[in-house]
């Protein structure tokens, strides 16, 4: 059923070579933004798509609603260790999490890379950007996350609807697709809305951080419609991702300005949130660099520095995506943590990166040890409402069955559940707990306690260093600290 069809043709023979690689170039660089490849749209098992967005019977035939079925399965199409009503410490499963299914990645993701045309051709999918299609492709999605049993979706305008030629023309095609995922929605919610302020070429400066005035007013109009569309389909949070926010060479770039401009542009979404009465969590999600070379929001708490200097702290949280804590020199857990610690844990997009790759590869995260410790945070956060777990990752370009979209997301759920599971096991048996309280104990003291609260000054310390003098300091216990982490695994 792929077909393969070049889309690149050369009228003139004649053109010179250099040329022509310029123009290979560019169609490349292209080729994500544009699914230019002819997809087929076959008519079997019943089912049909022509010009309107009719699909007659269902997306995925065959593939049954995902059940639990514990360990002793080996189903790939069943939860080993997901079981959405199970209790752990008091809550249910599907509460810690909050499962989202990311719309970009598993209904827009073609499989094109820069080297490489589209591997998918799901089979709803006629090779264009209609809204025709939009409409079906918006069916498709409610019925995968049916099937799955998770209750979120996350969103770009520009995913779920196609662009226009003016504003106006793009805000009536959101609109009407909108329309229609207000429909489907019934009980299934938006667990976040954002806007793409990044694909455009008039974003290649930034957006809020544009040196273009009329590209922020732009960006502006982009995002009060996004986050019109976020209220309007009930959505719990708002997501700011500062995909172009940054610089290519500090050389033409006016960093101070920049930034004041992007604090003013958070202060407006805060306002116009206030003014629409939208009600969830506006959420910057940190990424040190890709597509520019330095990224504003570069890690959690270069983040939190920038919302506390422009007094906005208590207007925004973190959107915590684990392959940008990587790609910062960070593990997830350090990145949670920061977020935690400074009140700022809003949401997780849960994916990994690749350890011998540099960059943001999206993949699904399926080490058990890091799904451990990623609990462990949410765990001392409390959970993550009105945030969730959104998948903000996509299948391998070679992996390109429809049900290898059921496998990665169950996968990806089976692993967090796994996470959740040992770290309620860690926390109930105490001995890190133990092992960290016994570290710190010397600060339970008296002095310890005027330490703490600020009353010990130089003076004091000097005098009590004399008296003490040369200590023996005791072991950080590493090895026995990971000992026991790795016994619950
Ligand atoms: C890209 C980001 C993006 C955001 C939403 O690296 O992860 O997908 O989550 O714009
Ligand atoms: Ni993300
Ligand atoms: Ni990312």
């Amino acid at each position: 059923m792929r077909k393969f069809q070049p889309y690149i043709y050369h009228k003139s023979m004649k053109m010179k070579a250099g040329k022509l690689l310029l123009l290979l170039l560019c169609l490349k660089a292209f080729s994500y933004a544009v699914i230019a490849t002819p997809q087929t749209c076959p008519a079997k098992d019943g089912t049909a798509c022509g010009d309107s967005d009719d699909w007659k019977g269902e997306f995925f035939p065959g593939i049954p609603k995902i059940k639990y079925e514990g360990l002793s399965s080996k189903n790939p199409l069943a939860f080993k260790w997901y079981n959405a009503e199970e209790e752990i410490l008091g809550k249910k499963m599907k509460d810690w999490f909050r499962f989202s299914v990311a719309f970009w990645h598993t209904f827009r993701g073609t499989g094109s890379d820069p080297f490489g045309a589209p591997t998918k051709y799901w089979p709803w999918e006629d090779g264009t950007n209609s809204l025709a299609m939009a409409k079906r492709r918006m069916r498709a999605n409610f019925e995968f996350i049916d099937k799955l049993g998770v209750d979120w979706w996350c969103f770009h305008d520009r995913d779920i609807a196609p662009d226009g030629n003016t504003l106006e023309e793009a805000n009536a095609n959101l609109d009407e697709v909108v329309a229609l995922a207000k429909e489907l929605q019934g009980k299934k919610k938006v667990l976040w809305g954002t806007a793409q302020l990044f694909m455009h070429p008039r974003y290649m400066h930034g957006a809020a951080t544009s040196s273009e005035l009329g590209v922020y007013a732009y960006a502006a109009a982009q995002v009060k419609k996004a986050m019109e569309v976020t209220h309007y389909l009930g959505g719990e949070n708002y997501v700011f991702w500062g995909g172009r926010e940054g610089y290519q060479s500090l050389l033409n770039t006016d960093m101070e300005r920049e930034l004041n401009h992007l604090a003013r542009f958070f202060e407006a979404a805060v306002a116009y949130k206030k003014k629409i009465g939208f009600k969830g969590t506006l959420l910057i999600e940190p990424k040190p660099q890709e597509p520019t070379k330095h990224q504003y929001d570069w890690d959690a708490a270069t983040t939190s520095n920038f919302l506390r200097k422009y007094g906005l702290i208590g207007e925004f949280k973190l959107n915590i995506e684990c392959n940008h804590a990587t790609l910062s020199g960070h593990s997830c857990h350090h990145e949670l943590e920061t977020a935690r610690i400074n009140g700022l844990l809003g949401n997780i997009d849960a994916n990994t990166g690749d350890p011998q790759v540099g960059w943001d590869t999206d993949q699904f995260l399926v080490d058990i040890q890091e799904a451990t410790m990623i609990m462990l945070s949410v765990i001392k956060n409390g959970g993550i409402a009105p945030g969730g777990f959104n998948f903000d990752a996509k299948l391998r370009r070679e992996s390109t069955d429809v049900e290898d979209l059921f496998i990665a997301h169950i996968f990806g759920m089976d692993t967090m559940a796994r996470g959740l599971r040992n770290a309620a096991k860690l926390i109930e048996n105490g001995s890190l707990a133990e092992l960290v309280r016994k570290r710190y104990q010397s600060f339970d003291t008296e002095l310890g306690a005027l330490v703490e609260a600020g009353k010990a000054d130089f003076e004091m310390l000097e005098k009590k260093a004399k008296e003490w003098g040369e200590l023996k300091v005791a072991s950080a216990k590493q090895e026995l600290a990971e000992m026991i982490l790795q016994s619950v695994l």
